[in-house]
């Protein structure tokens, strides 16, 4: 990445949190693809132990089967692999989940509290736990994942909006207090895109079926491949902030469905 051929002979470590689907998983594949070792974080152990048996050949993997919720079992697991986070280059910030399109006078307060506490202070306990190690080594990339939601709102969703512009907010922030050293901050910000986000926010397949149906969402590739690119600038370059929607998306709320039956 930046700098390689200065650096390329030291190990470098790429953590990716919601790593067990999605745009994470995705990101995984593609940084392993690019040489990097991976701490991939999740909830769900199994899926983490799927990822790193296929990435066998290219990577070498750490599995931490946490909730970024919990501070504390964050605070042990970077504590007891203290070696490999000296190696850290990369943190992308990605797991995060939208609950619910209720109006807010009939929302479940559980809901929110869900939502604020992965997308804004899951994010915050693990920037502040790296940070420490990203800049003992003088090199570093955090790449939050935002959202279009994090710069337009829509009905139903103003909780999970307001934790996208605080993922911006606090992506503007850290790189302001990180300005006179190397490490660079990134928000990617994506429109539409297919993955697990749509159930897990309505609970049922149907509906999450038709979010996407007679259009042409992003994939987690597309999301993937731009995180890629970002990483892979050089080590002057920080691409501060970047908004992709899928081309059937002119904006939050206004997209283009054919009319054609599938084939
Ligand atoms: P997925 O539902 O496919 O993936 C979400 C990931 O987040 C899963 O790996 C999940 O892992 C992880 N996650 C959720 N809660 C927790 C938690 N408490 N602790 C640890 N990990 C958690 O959705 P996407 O890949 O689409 O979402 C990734 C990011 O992209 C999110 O931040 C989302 O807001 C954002 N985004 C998504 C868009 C979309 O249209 N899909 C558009 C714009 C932004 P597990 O359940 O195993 O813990
Ligand atoms: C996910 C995109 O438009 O469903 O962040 O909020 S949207």
């Amino acid at each position: 990445m930046g700098g390689e051929g200065r650096h390329g002979h030291m190990k470098k470590w790429a953590c990716i949190t919601g790593a067990t689907a999605g745009i994470g998983a995705a990101t995984a594949r593609r940084l392993a693809e690019r040489g990097f070792n991976l701490i991939l974080l999740g909830r769900r152990k199994d899926r983490l132990k799927q990822l790193a048996g296929e990435l066998e050949k290219t990577a070498a993997t750490l599995l931490a089967p946490l909730d970024i919720r919990d501070y504390a079992s964050l605070a042990k697991f970077v504590r007891e692999n203290e070696l490999i986070f000296r190696d850290l280059e990369v943190l992308v910030n990605n797991a995060g989940l939208a609950r619910g399109l209720e109006k807010m006078q009939d929302a479940v307060v559980e809901d929110w509290q869900e939502m604020i506490d992965t997308n804004v202070k899951g994010l915050l306990y693990l920037t502040r736990l790296c940070l420490p190690f990203l800049l003992a080594r003088g090199r570093g990339h955090i790449v939050n994942i935002g959202s279009v939601a994090g710069r337009w709102v829509y009905p139903g969703g103003g909780v999970y909006c307001a934790t996208k512009f605080a993922v911006r907010a606090l992506t503007e922030g850290l790189r302001m207090d990180l300005l006179g050293t190397p490490l660079r901050v990134t928000n990617v910000e994506p429109g539409m895109v297919e993955t697990e986000f749509s159930l897990v926010r309505l609970g049922d397949p149907q509906k999450a079926a038709n979010v996407y149906a007679k259009l042409q969402p992003l994939r987690a590739e597309d999301i993937a491949e731009t995180i890629e690119w970002v990483v892979d600038r050089p080590a002057h370059v920080n691409v501060q902030e970047i908004v992709i929607y899928p081309t059937d998306q002119a904006a939050v709320g206004l997209v283009h469905r054919t009319n054609k039956e599938a084939p």
